[in-house]
């Protein structure tokens, strides 16, 4: 994450750190399965996974030298690439993760009144439901993100939260130890397809969202692929974006690109419920 700030510690209770070995690589977000209140069932993107499993995914962390209280770290049993996903264009990237066994989500989060993520999870009980009294977050703090409904539109301009533990800066030579969020407001397809056509690059606006500021500064970068992008709603914060590619990272102009969440909902049902346990 490019020109943002340090997530108070589990404000993101969706978000998880996909690993090989002990080395983080790209992000994904814990979804529910029914009424579940556990899942094994993680929304990530296809070019994260395209050339083979993670060996682990990583919930409930904050700063990944050091375990926090509640982390709980899972294998992956199986990756599911969307079929159309395609790596010479990006296209329909993302993908599903199985894990070995499903991760519990946490009690109760109580949060202050901070920046974005201080949004409990998706739904969880009105009366546990973050409340704005300046506090920290305390307890266990993993819960799934609300998916949208197939095929709702974001409109241009809403305010949206990213976050990951992906390079600070373009050309960056490490990965963030600490995750680190944004705001950045979504933009036009149009805008974006005439900003990614000046770098010879197609977007398919069915298929992915833009979002970033003209100016630059603010954006996602290596490392936070497969991340969430979400926007606050009524239910809890929903997972509208999947983090997936940019022309470097904050550049004025060249907002980033997300896969269109809203775009797969029944795909990804359809494999939640194949895989979900
Ligand atoms: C990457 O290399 C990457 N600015 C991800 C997102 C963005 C750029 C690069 C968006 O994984």
């Amino acid at each position: 994450i490019v020109g943002g700030v340090e997530a108070r510690p589990n404000s993101h209770p969706w978000i998880v750190s996909l690993q090989n070995g002990v080395s983080h690589f790209c992000g994904g977000s814990l979804v529910r399965i029914g009424a579940r209140e556990e899942s094994n069932i993680v929304i990530t993107a296809a070019h994260c996974v395209a050339d083979g499993m993670p060996d682990w995914v990583v919930a409930g962390a904050h700063d990944l030298r050091r375990p926090t209280s509640g982390q709980v770290r899972v294998r992956v049993k199986r990756a599911v690439l969307h079929p159309n996903y395609n790596p010479d264009t990006t296209m329909n990237d993302i993908a599903v993760l199985q894990l070995q066994s499903p991760i519990p989500f946490g009690p109760s989060v109580q949060f202050g009144p901070s920046a974005a993520g201080e949004g409990g999870w998706c739904g969880q009980s009105p009366q546990m439901r973050p409340n704005l009294t300046p506090q920290l977050a305390s307890g266990l703090t993993i819960g799934p993100v609300c998916l949208p409904a197939a095929g709702e539109q974001v409109p241009d301009n809403t305010q949206t939260t990213i976050a990951g533990w992906g390079l600070t800066r373009e050309g960056g030579y490490d990965t963030s130890d600490i995750l680190m969020q944004v705001g950045v407001p979504t933009v036009g397809s149009n805008q974006l397809a005439r900003a990614y056509a000046s770098q010879g690059i197609h977007i398919d606006p069915n298929a992915m969202l833009g979002a970033g500021y003209s100016q630059g500064g603010k954006d996602s970068c290596q490392g936070d692929s497969g991340g969430p992008l979400v926007v606050k709603g009524a239910r809890g914060y929903t997972l509208q974006g999947i983090t997936s590619f940019g022309v470097g990272c904050a550049r004025p102009g060249l907002p980033g690109v997300y896969a269109r969440v809203s775009n797969y909902i029944p795909w990804i049902n359809q494999q939640i419920k194949t895989y979900g346990q």
